[in-house]
This record gives C-alpha cells, structure tokens and sequence, in this order.
C-alpha cells in the first residue's frame, strides 16, 4: 500500500517542482506564497504544498524544522513525495525577525514583497501582517473568522466553509473549478492530488464524523483519479496515524509545540493573547513520564515565552477529550467555556491535585472551542 502511494506521488516530481518554483522568485524581488496554519496539520500541511505545486507558488511551513521533524508522520509523507526537509521552505522568527529558510538559503519576509495565499486559517500571525511588504491574497479555509480587520477588504478571494471537514476538500475543489486545462494536459503533476485524500479522512474520521457532501465528493473523486481504492486508503489512514503516535518520544517542551495555535483576545482587551495546544499524549502517560512537578514547570516555561494570559492543553486519546488549564482567566471559565454553563466532569491525573483534568465532550475540538473562548472574553 505504501509502495503504490510512493510509486503514485514519486510520478508526481514535487521535489522538481518545488525546487523549480522556488528559483523562479529567489531572482525576482517579489514572492507568490502559499501558508498554512501554524499548527502545521495534515491538513494545513498537505493542503498548502498541493496547491503551491499546481498553482506555482512557494508552499510555505508555518513552523521551525526543528518541530517540523517531530511530526512523523509528515515525514513519512515527505518520504513517500520523495522530498527532503531541505526542500521545503520553512517560516521561522529570528531575533532579526521573521525569515523564510530554505536549506541553507534565507530570505527576510521584510526584504521581499510577499504575496500570500492562507489556507487552513485566516489571518496571519500579528507580526508578519504588519509587514508592509507583506499582503495576503487569497483565502481558502474551514475556521470562524474571530475578528475583523482591514486585511479583509484587501484580499481578492475568499473562501470559508465551516460545514468542510477539512480544508483540502476545499483545496480540491478551488482546483477543480479554476485549473481544469492542467488537470486535462498535465496527469502526471496532478497525481500529487491523491495526497488531499489523506488529511480529508484524518479530519472526517474517515468519513464518519464531521464530513460534508463536499469531503466526500472529494475523496471519491480524488481516489478515482489514482486508481486507490477506498480500503487502500483506510490502510493508509490508519498507517499514518501510527506514525502520529509519537509524542512518548519527545520532551514536552516540543509536544506543546507540535500542534500549538496562539490566539488574540478581542479588541476591548487589546495587546492579550492565549494559546491552546492539542495533544494526543494521554495525560497519565505524559505524568507517569515527566513526573508532575517537570511537567508543570514545561507548561509555565512555554506559557511565560509567549506572554500568554492563560493556556488550554486539549487531549484526546481512544475518542475520550480532555482539558488541562493552566491559569484560567476566572472561576466560571472552564464551567461557561467548556460545559455551556453545566458541571464540569474533572479528575486529577494520578491523584496529583495541580493536575485536574476537565473531560467534555468529544467534539468539543479546538475549532469549536476557540470562538467560544472568544465571546466569553468579549463578554467580560
Ligand atoms: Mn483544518
């Protein structure tokens, strides 16, 4: 199964193609980009590279190669793409700013007229949007806008369907509708499409949980395509998220990282920011490990670097969803925020008592939580 995605996606020759449309902006003063979120997902991932390579523009990892390489399975995608991390630019913060690292090659986002697509997200991290040289273009996307800004009147598409499983089955059908001639007379470059079907049915559950008509047009269109049946695609979806599992072999201080979001509070509190990493680290594991008091101590670390006013570490392993919060902003937070008002059902992992855990509903994902974090601040 792997053999056949491999032989699939090789025929595709993103490392060529990548390396390609890179050369053809390093010369020119401006850069056509394409950004995912900085969570840096399947999703955002794979969605951002696919239509960089049929689009042309410059894919973009929005995270350090450092934490990049935590993600296994990423890595084995890369594997199968036959692509190195070296191929791949990555957007990380220097001290003299924020820089766009190929290899050994970098190039300062403030020396460079940047002209961003955003998918998976949609607005850029505060700081890059500042830039003057840097505007965004287009929007392609499954999250709730949180806030207005002027950067909205500036884009000239955007699309934001919060019913989509996942953005590629967005992705997908952007590329349907607007690149129809290169699908006809370029198969070859378009099989790096089989690669939409792997986060559509990591987000779906494999089409059973929060899928839309079109994830699942997506999938059986895109599986068509290549030639890869829908058991072969199960087998692959379960393969990877092995690979996933790997968070027992990595210190805490890049697990918070791994899939970590930062978020603005509303206007009226303007300049405060929170965070919420997503885990799939069982909590008792994660203690049993690091020990309670290495554990905190990580959290308060990664919490006072980023100037946060509170922190959510969201878990969820074997369908059971559970909260860690670190300095709630209040006392009714966790019960308004994440019970609608109801009585929490909380526990302490391992009889630790700084360590109490809110178990919530299962669907209750980041993408859900987030707004309603959102009004609760705005609110008060
Ligand atoms: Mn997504």
């Amino acid at each position: 199964m792997i053999e056949k995605y491999r032989e699939i996606l090789r025929a595709a020759k993103a490392k060529e193609n990548l390396e390609r449309i890179y050369r053809s902006f390093s010369q020119l003063d401006r850069m056509s980009i394409v950004l995912g979120n900085p969570s840096c997902d399947q999703d955002s991932f794979i969605g951002s590279h696919v239509l960089g390579l049929l689009e042309e523009k410059v894919p973009v990892v929005n995270l350090s190669r450092a934490i990049f390489s935590c993600k296994k399975d990423l890595l084995e995608i890369l594997e199968m793409m036959g692509v190195a991390c070296e191929d791949l630019v990555f957007l990380e913060k220097e001290a003299r700013g924020w820089v766009l690292i190929r290899g050994r090659e970098k190039i300062r986002v403030q020396d460079k007229k940047i002209s961003a697509t955003i998918v998976d997200h949609n607005v850029p991290e505060k700081e890059i949007l500042e830039n003057k040289n840097f505007s965004v273009e287009k929007i392609i996307d499954h999250h709730p806008i949180l806030k207005m800004c002027d950067m909205y009147t500036c884009v000239s598409a955007m699309c934001i369907e919060l019913a989509a499983g996942s953005c590629c089955s967005l992705i997908y059908r952007e590329i349907k509708t607007k690149l129809e001639e290169k699908l006809r007379t370029d198969p070859e470059k378009c099989k790096v499409l089989l690669l939409l079907t792997i986060p559509i049915l990591t987000d779906t559950s494999c089409l059973t949980r929060r899928t839309h008509t079109v994830d699942r047009k997506g999938v059986e269109e895109l599986l068509k395509m290549a030639g890869v049946s829908m058991e072969e695609a199960e087998e692959m979806h379960r393969h990877l998220k092995k690979k996933k599992k790997c968070e027992d072999q990595i210190p805490s201080d890049m697990i918070l990282q791994m899939d970590y979001k930062s978020f603005e509070y509303p206007p009226s509190h303007k300049g405060k920011t929170f965070g919420i990493s997503s885990v799939k680290y069982p909590y008792d594991d994660w203690i049993k490990r690091d020990g309670k008091a290495k554990f905190l101590e990580a959290v308060g670390k990664f919490v006072q670097e980023r100037s946060h006013e509170f922190f959510l570490i969201n878990c969820k392993s074997k369908g059971v969803r559970e909260f860690f919060v670190y300095r709630p902003p209040a006392n009714d937070f966790v019960q308004t925020v994440l019970y609608s008002g109801k009585s929490p059902s909380q526990r302490e992992v391992l009889g630790e008592k700084e360590i109490k855990v809110y178990r919530t509903d299962a669907s209750l994902s980041r993408k859900i939580v987030a707004p309603h974090i959102y009004a609760y601040l705005d609110k008060r």
